[in-house]
């Protein structure tokens, strides 16, 4: 794997993506412009990014609580994710999913899930079709470090370490399971060392780092394509915002100081460093993709603004309904 110029360019692109629609829908949600809790991905834009660089619209990935990150990053359509966020009917999933289900199955999109640590089986379900069919495809499950205690991910890893799927088990430990540190909530400071207890590599990356990331998840990746079986890749990552939202509900379970310096890893100026020092940008190109990439938020909210709802008359459609 050489790290070329496209691929600077494209991991730097995809965070820069991320850091903006989640900074706009975080407004737009504080505002009340916008219905629904947002849970936001800003600071955990490189683990994404990292992975995703990756996959095409055949291989899958199953997100969580906090999705919105995975979706931009694997090619999500702004205006069909506003729109989705808004409720309307042109929105990736008419409106019916929102923040907390919006999914694009086309790209392989399997959904965000209100459920945590719902997304590995349904994975492992897709690495299982996967094999079967005898493509080369992988499917990627995104989880934190709180799903990592529920029996929902240890027997979803250990399925697919029997039978040797091609998943890539992804976890994103930001350090925290809603308000409870890790410390509180498990007795391993590693999610990786759970991985011998399924038979699987498990290896880390530092989940600030975009570069990193890509490097570790394109070992897994490899493996995985190559019917090497399961890897648990752990990203080292931290959320700048509160659980639900920017501000939260003013719980003090964090302190400023370990905020600041989680700040001074952020990956968007760390790969924007490299950029510049490496001469594939200069900093006057790298206002402009934010730049453009702001304009085409600017475009996607009006989109979704002037959308309609979807009609009642629809509501038990493209949902399961046994009435
Ligand atoms: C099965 C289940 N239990 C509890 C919750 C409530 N809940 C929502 S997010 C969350 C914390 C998840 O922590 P983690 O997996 O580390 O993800 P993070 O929020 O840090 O990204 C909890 C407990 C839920 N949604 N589903
Ligand atoms: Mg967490």
């Amino acid at each position: 794997m050489e790290l070329t110029k496209d691929i600077l360019l494209d991991l730097h692109r995809r965070m820069v993506r991320i850091r903006h629609f989640e900074d706009e829908a975080g407004k737009l949600s504080e505002s009340g412009q916008m219905p629904g809790a947002l849970h936001l991905y800003v600071g955990e834009e490189a683990v994404a990014a990292g992975v995703m660089v990756h996959l095409s619209d055949e291989d899958q990935i199953t997100s969580t609580h906090r999705g919105h990150g995975h979706l931009v990053a694997k090619g999500g359509d702004f205006k069909q994710m506003y729109a989705e966020l808004y409720g309307r009917s042109t929105g990736y999933n008419k409106g019916k999913g929102g923040s907390m289900h919006i999914a694009n199955v086309d790209a392989g999109m399997l959904g965000a899930n209100g459920i945590v640590a719902a997304g590995p089986p349904i994975a492992v379900g897709a690495g299982f079709s996967n094999k079967y069919r005898g493509t080369k495809n992988v499917a990627v499950p995104f989880f934190g470090d709180g799903a990592t205690n529920e029996g929902s991910f240890h027997e979803a890893a250990n399925m697919a370490a029997v039978w040797k799927l091609p998943v890539v088990f992804v976890c994103e430990n930001n350090g925290y399971g809603e308000f409870t540190p890790q410390a509180e909530h498990q007795a391993i400071k590693d999610i990786t060392d759970r991985a011998a207890g399924y038979g699987m590599p498990g290896i880390q990356a530092d989940g600030m780092d975009a570069i990193a990331v890509w490097e570790a998840a394109g070992e897994a990746i490899e493996r995985a394509r190559n019917g090497e079986g399961p890897t648990l890749l752990e990203c080292k990552t931290y959320r700048y915002y509160d659980h639900v939202g920017r501000s939260g509900i003013g719980l003090e379970y964090r302190s400023d100081e370990e905020l600041d310096e989680y700040r001074k890893e952020d990956p968007i100026p760390k790969i924007e460093k490299h950029l510049i020092d490496n001469n594939v940008l200069t900093a006057d190109e790298i206002q402009a993709v934010h730049d453009g990439i702001l304009a085409e938020i600017a475009e996607a909210i009006k989109f979704a603004e002037n959308s309609p709802l979807p009609d009642p008359s629809t509501v038990t459609e493209d949902v399961y309904y046994t009435g």
